[in-house]
């Protein structure tokens, strides 16, 4: 692979160089700075269907998604008409709309589980919430995560976390008082006897157990044989309160997420990425049992300024109608062209003698660059990123935007065709020669 990329960057890097004067690493979210990757990060400057473009007026095909939302691809067009109606009538209220509820109607369609739901701007916000909840309900301080899972940014949930923290290699974050984790508990994902453990150590302490039903964050890890069952059965006897975070998983391994798949009933959900299709929203539900005790039900306390936000819930409702209505032959499609995709890319790093373990559900995808098989922190972290690295930049230099960090999941979307998935295997062709260094 030559060092200097195939494509021009020199418009990305000027954009890049003005960013990082006023930005910390010229970014908004670490792992867009391609820390883990190297090379020049593309500015994109427009998004249609499964492409996007970049200043240099680079063509991608793109599997990050905005990493999970489009589901539907770049500027939909009656998600844009939505987006765009909501805004000739106003942007933001900080007041209840109509919109809000048409959301909730919708999200309770596809989470029957779920009696009542809050929404709120990020999965960071709806994980935080779901944990503060869950601690109010059960009056008990513990919880419980997984290494390699990640929640978003809340300070008690930056314990051995996935996605950017795994990316960047850091252990947590500073500025997180031992203080704030002492109550947080991070054990190996898909070690049922891990969670026994921690429920005989700490018997009547644990207020809740929150995982990634299908982890994305250490790559594309889903639970093995009944796991999830299991840690269903634990925290119902246990009476702690299981927390599936589908922000990643909902609307997108099912219609109705996760919990969809593996029919299992959490007793609260977090949600966020797709549910806003593209804008800012999170949120979280259950039982009225449970959220009735949100204010001003009840006496725990969140509120956001934009919270439920018009444009934001236009975006939502569009996505997530437009899922409901054509479920029949968008879940199919993904399904069959993300099995293509990476039996194909598998392939041909065998070809290419390269040692790689695809995971995959649905149309969330790893290929990992190791042997395999990777199902928890300890075999994702086995796998040689340098040698992903290598792949990641002969990907982007043949048109194609993986997420650049080994310890993500990738994303198709309905957008996606049979030619996509047909010029990304001979993208990967070409990669592959490159990886084996
Ligand atoms: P946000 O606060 O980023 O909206 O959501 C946090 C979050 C919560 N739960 C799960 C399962 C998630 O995957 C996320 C966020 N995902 C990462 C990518 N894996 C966001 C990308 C980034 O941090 O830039």
């Amino acid at each position: 692979m030559p060092s200097t990329p195939s494509r021009k960057t020199e418009q990305s890097r000027r954009l890049r160089e003005r960013a990082e004067s006023m930005i910390p690493g010229g970014v908004n979210s670490p792992v867009r700075a391609f820390g883990a990757v190297g090379g020049e990060p593309p500015f994109i400057v427009r998004g249609k269907g499964s492409r996007i473009w970049d200043a240099d007026e680079n063509e991608f095909i793109d599997y990050l998604g905005s990493w999970g939302p489009l589901i539907l691809g770049h500027a939909a067009e009656h998600v844009l008409d939505a987006i765009v109606g909501a805004a000739c009538n106003g942007t933001s209220f900080g007041a209840s709309t109509p919109a809000e509820a048409d959301l909730a109607e919708l999200a309770i369609s596809a989470f029957p589980h779920i009696q009542k739901v809050r929404f709120v701007s990020s999965g960071t916000e709806a994980t935080m919430s779901a944990i503060r909840l869950a601690r109010a309900y059960t009056k008990r301080k513990y919880i419980v995560k997984f290494e390699g899972c990640y929640h978003g940014h809340a300070d008690a949930l930056l314990v051995k976390a996935g996605s950017g923290v795994a990316t960047l290699g850091i252990p947590g974050s500073a500025g997180v008082p031992e203080e704030f984790i002492q109550f947080t508990l991070a054990l190996p994902f898909n070690n049922i006897t891990a969670v026994e453990h921690a429920f005989q150590r700490f018997k009547h302490q644990i207020a809740c157990v929150i995982v990634e039903p299908v982890v994305g964050n250490m790559g594309c890890v889903p639970g093995v044989d009944d796991y999830l069952v299991a840690l269903r059965m634990i925290t119902e006897r246990e009476k702690a309160v299981l927390i599936f975070d589908e922000v990643m998983t909902g609307f997108r391994v099912a219609f109705g997420g996760a919990q969809e798949l593996y029919n299992i009933r959490p007793d609260l959900t977090t949600m966020g990425k797709i549910i806003g299709g593209g804008l800012p929203v999170g949120a979280y539900g259950g039982p009225s049992e449970i959220m009735n005790l949100v204010a001003p039900l009840g006496p725990m306390y969140q509120a956001g300024t934009l919270s439920g936000n018009p444009l934001a819930m236009a975006a939502g409702c569009a996505t997530v109608k437009y899922l409901r209505e054509h479920k029949e032959e968008i879940y199919p499609k993904l399904e069959k062209l993300s099995e293509q995709l990476v039996r194909g890319v598998a392939a041909a790093a065998k070809d290419a003698g390269v040692t790689l373990c695809a995971n995959r559900v649905g149309s969330m995808f790893t290929w990992f660059f190791t042997a395999g098989p990777v199902t928890d922190w300890e075999s994702a972290a086995r796998s040689n990123t340098e040698q992903f690295a290598r792949f990641f930049r002969g990907m982007l230099d043949n048109g194609v935007y993986l997420p650049p960090s080994q310890y993500e999941a990738a994303f198709l979307s309905a957008a996606h065709s049979e030619e996509d998935v047909q010029e990304t295997i001979a993208a990967a062709k070409r990669a592959m020669a490159a990886v084996r260094g």
